[in-house]
């Protein structure tokens, strides 16, 4: 039988040797491996073997076959046949590679973090709130009552007739002090709602709150500290104002402008040629605020401030429409 296997090799060696195209390769792959093929006789011929002789015969005849489907798949391989399961499986070192796409954070992801890194670094914490506010969080509890003017200051989603998807951060500081007593220095980073859309105000946008309330904070800290963080976000030679405004839960308070980062204060489109862009809104904290949340005004002084963060991506990345934050274009992403 061992002269019938050395054979059979010699013969299927020559005959691939011979063949010239993919009909042929398979006439032989059926004469060979097929169900009735020569290595199926050999197997059955096996049987007839004695019990000494059958392991080595058995070990000679797959060894024939692993030969036989080796030669097979490389010849197959030649006429550019689809490759058996095993030949696929072999790795190709000469492909080139296939490129990762990866992604960056989106824009205003980016401002978030670089501004929530720099009060960090001034000894902020962070604190959160609910975007969907009561009546009370959103206006109450920050001295707007139930039909003040300053309601219309803000065009409010209403969900239920309590019930409000938040117009600004500003309530996230009721919560905190509510739960926490003096001193205090927290930002609140996060998303606002607001009946508005234009190219300077989508319906959805963020904002970062920032509260400081300790004995003896005055104005002068608050200016400090936009000082700081104005110069830090935008280059040390940003020049800043402070201009008289209103907002029922701050006294004093104010609007902080920066130069026109567009024109350098010279007046252009963007700056409605006034050369000053307004970046927030800001003051002392209201004594009517402290009273709300059971903290003393005769003891406690605090200021707070709110900035929306598409105005402050706008100017950094010379962005004339907000809307553009929100259209997931990639097209546009892909620039940050
Ligand atoms: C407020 O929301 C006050 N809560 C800010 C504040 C906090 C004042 C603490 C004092 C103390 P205002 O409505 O001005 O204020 O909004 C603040 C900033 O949000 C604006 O300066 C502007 O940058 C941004 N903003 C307002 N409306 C929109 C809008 N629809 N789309 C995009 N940004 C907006």
């Amino acid at each position: 039988m061992i002269k019938i296997i050395n054979k059979i090799r010699i013969d299927f060696d020559s005959r691939l040797d011979s063949i010239s195209d993919a009909k042929q390769l398979e006439q032989i792959r059926v004469e060979f491996l097929g169900k009735k093929g020569q290595l199926q006789e050999l197997m059955q011929g096996l049987r007839n073997a004695s019990p000494d002789e059958k392991p080595k015969l058995g070990k000679d005849i797959n060894l024939l076959k692993q030969h036989v489907e080796n030669k097979l798949n490389s010849k197959s391989a030649c006429f550019g046949a689809k490759p058996s399961k095993k030949s696929s499986e072999i790795f190709d070192t000469t492909l080139p590679g296939r490129k990762e796409l990866t992604g960056t954070l989106h824009p205003i992801t980016q401002i978030m973090e670089e501004i929530t890194s720099i009060f960090f670094g001034l000894g902020f914490q962070v604190e959160e709130g609910p975007e969907i506010e009561t009546d009370y969080y959103n206006f109450e509890a920050l001295n707007i009552p139930k039909d003040h003017p300053a309601r219309d200051m803000q065009d409010t989603f209403y969900i239920e007739d309590q019930t409000v998807l938040r117009t600004h951060t500003s309530p996230v500081q009721i919560h905190v002090m509510e739960k926490r007593e003096p001193p205090l220095r927290i930002i609140a980073p996060g998303k606002v709602y607001r009946c508005d859309s234009d190219v300077s105000h989508t319906p959805m946008f963020h904002q970062i709150e920032g509260l400081m309330v300790d004995e003896s904070i005055s104005f002068s800290h608050l200016k400090g500290i936009m000082n700081i963080f104005l110069r830090e976000v935008f280059g040390k030679d940003t020049k800043i104002r402070f201009r008289p405004s209103y907002f029922p839960f701050t006294c004093p308070s104010a609007e902080v402008d920066i130069e026109c980062v567009m024109c350098n204060g010279k007046g252009c489109r963007v700056c409605s040629q006034t050369g000053w862009l307004e970046i927030l809104g800001a003051g002392m904290v209201d004594p009517a605020v402290f009273r709300s949340v059971n903290y003393d005004p005769e003891k406690w002084t605090g200021f707070a401030f709110g900035l929306g963060i598409e105005r402050i991506a706008m100017l950094k990345f010379e962005i004339n429409d907000i809307r553009l934050f929100f259209e997931n274009d990639i097209r546009f992403l892909k620039q940050f």
